[in-house]
């Protein structure tokens, strides 16, 4: 397996930045020599977008024994730590994809070698903050000093807070009864326009944009009823919007803001409760909300803080990671990342909630379904697993070892010509695809093992994906340094997997002006017939779709508009209702 160039070239920028003395003369020279990697933007924003908490609304410590610090130098740092750092590091700095950087590590550490960390990053991924120009030497000492205080801590949201946030725009009594629209809503494509705040809803059939609706703040994935009916949509600001695709013109017909930062959302899928509950997951405060299904009123609010699973000691900022709903029960199953537990939450009595909690690892990120839709297998990305929980029997089925920081999306899934049923995980930190046999009765011998490793472009890959009635597997690198492998996609022959990997110039046939291009997550239509993706550059540049044939490999379309502003996530109705990848 190569591991990531970035981590590596990170690696000895590091070791150089840290016995040297931090200056800007060295960061030019460095520069000039192509020592330093500076962070491809798409890459930091990947690591941690903004974090939308207002910094006045923050209860502020400032210790004696850290460095002093002016309150508007004060001011300034917590900005741009919010910005920059919480996304990795956590609001609280109890740590996360990032290393924990509470004052009892800082301390000792002092201003020095905090610069020298923060000018240079580190091979663990540190961005380098200072040599690619992102932050001055002024404010590299700044947040040097900032780290030694205490953190500043956002107020908590609790329902008063929530409630005041609901707007049930259209009541259910004003919505119509049928579908008054013509459109092949199975076949709709819901896209994130990330730095736009809003998303396209495209006809898959036409390939033409309905509407562009406003969602919330950096806005980031799309999940549908069961019913297919409700699309509700989840900003970084934890804002969710529930779209009614029955409406002439589909429409936001209610929103709420489930705290101040989140990522996930999910519904109700079990039966007898389609349609009937949501469930937003936060990154702070670290809780999820259950809402009604229909109007997003909210209906109960719990902490995930608590113990972690492997040393139990007490984490104040466990965030809520990917959420399923579950096909087996009336359960919602929770990632809860930094305690790397996975609740399987009862939702058939909420006044009585009972809460199963599944110890995993740390740190659960995202996941998805094997093909039964019994088995949630779901990354653990910081111990390298892939974590199985049954949800028949609310056990963990076993814990996976596979490649260098798994990010499988949701996972592909297909059957191995020699080991039978698989789901499979690419990497951020590595090459590799690792595929695990799913079939316990089957392929007793092979299930929750690594069957087969595949060697992709390399690593940076975010998503992976197949279709049931697709052959190939397609894994996307978007954030590999190397331009020629984050801007195409490798495809892998499902029924030959020994055969080399086919490259598609998917940017290239976007014919777009410059940026960075990057191609992320392939995603298929209802058919299951034409593969799309997005090919993601700056929000001032110009972005586009790109729609493959399936079985032949050849482009089919190429979507382009102005109103598609940094595309990323793409979420076909029927697929994300049924759960199919
Ligand atoms: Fe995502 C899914 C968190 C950055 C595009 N992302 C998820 C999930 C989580 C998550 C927890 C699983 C949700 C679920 O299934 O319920 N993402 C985070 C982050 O914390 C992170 C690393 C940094 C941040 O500050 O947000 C982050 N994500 C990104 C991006 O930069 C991406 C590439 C572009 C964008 O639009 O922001 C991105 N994330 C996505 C997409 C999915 C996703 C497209 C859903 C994939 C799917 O197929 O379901």
């Amino acid at each position: 397996m190569k591991k990531n160039k970035y981590a590596q070239l990170a690696g000895v920028v590091a070791i150089a930045a840290l016995t040297t003395a931090f200056s800007t003369t060295i960061y030019a020279a460095a520069e000039k020599a192509g020592e330093h990697p500076s962070t491809p933007e798409a890459e930091l924003r990947y690591k941690g977008a903004p974090v939308p908490i207002p910094t006045d609304e923050t209860k502020d410590f400032v210790s004696p024994s850290a460095p002093a610090m002016t309150s508007a130098e004060f001011s300034r740092a917590k900005t741009i730590f919010f910005e920059r750092c919480a996304g990795c590091h956590g609001v609280l700095r109890k740590g996360a994809t990032g290393k924990p950087l509470t004052p009892d590590i800082t301390l000792p550490k002092g201003t020095g070698y905090l610069k020298a960390f923060i000018g240079y990053g580190s091979p663990g991924g540190m961005p380098n903050f200072g040599t690619s120009g992102v932050l001055s030497d002024k404010d590299v000492d700044l947040m040097a000093r900032f780290l030694q205080h205490e953190p500043p801590v956002p107020p908590e949201f609790g329902m008063e807070e929530v409630r005041d946030t609901w707007k049930n725009i259209i009541p259910v009594n004003k919505r119509p009864t049928k579908q008054m629209n013509d459109y092949n809503l199975k076949n709709v494509f819901s896209v994130t326009l990330r730095d736009s705040g809003e998303i396209a809803l495209i006809d898959g059939d036409t390939k033409e944009i309905i509407k562009i609706i406003t969602t919330g703040y950096a806005v980031h994935i799309s999940r549908l009823s069961t019913s297919g009916r409700y699309l509700f949509v989840i900003g970084r600001d934890a804002k969710i919007n529930l779209i009614d695709l029955w409406m002439k013109e589909p429409s936001n017909v209610a929103e709420i803001k489930i705290g101040m930062e989140a990522r996930s959302v999910e519904t109700s899928k079990y039966k007898g409760y389609e349609d009937t509950y949501a469930i937003g997951g936060a990154y702070w405060p670290p809780q999820y909300v259950i809402m009604k299904g229909d109007t997003l009123e909210p209906l109960k609010i719990v902490t995930t803080r608590g113990m972690t699973v492997d040393t139990q000691e007490y984490h104040p900022e466990p965030r809520v990671a990917a959420i399923v709903g579950s096909h087996e029960k009336p359960e919602f199953i929770v990632n809860v990342k930094e305690t790397g537990k996975i609740l399987m939450v009862n939702y058939s009595d909420l006044e009585n909630l009972k809460v199963t909690t599944v110890n995993a690892a740390r740190y659960l990120h995202d996941g998805g379904w094997d093909s039964t839709l019994r088995y949630f297998l779901t990354a653990a990305n910081k111990s390298n697993k892939i974590a199985v929980v049954d949800s028949k029997t609310s056990k963990l089925a076993a814990l996976v070892d596979v490649g260098s920081i798994p990010h499988p999306g949701r996972g592909a899934n297909f059957i191995d010509p020699k080991y039978g049923p698989v789901w499979a995980t690419s990497h951020l930190g590595d090459d590799s695809i690792s595929l695990i046999g799913t079939d316990p009765k089957g392929h007793k011998k092979h299930a929750w093992k690594v069957v087969r490793t595949l060697t992709g472009q390399g690593g940076g890959s975010l998503f992976i994906k197949t279709h049931p009635k697709s052959k190939n597997l397609y894994v996307d690198t978007p954030l590999n340094p190397n331009t020629k492998i984050s801007q195409t996609v490798a495809v892998f022959d499902i029924n030959n997997l020994d055969k080399p990997f086919t490259i598609l110039p998917i940017a290239d046939w976007a014919k777009l002006g410059d940026g960075p291009k990057r191609v992320v997550q392939p995603e298929f239509n209802h058919k299951g017939d034409e593969v799309w993706f997005s090919v993601w550059s700056g929000a001032k540049q110009e972005s586009a779709i790109v729609v493959v044939d399936d079985k032949t490999l050849k482009l089919k379309k190429v979507i382009k508009d102005k109103r598609l502003v940094t595309p990323t996530g793409k979420f076909n109705v029927y697929n994300t209702m049924h759960d199919v990848y």
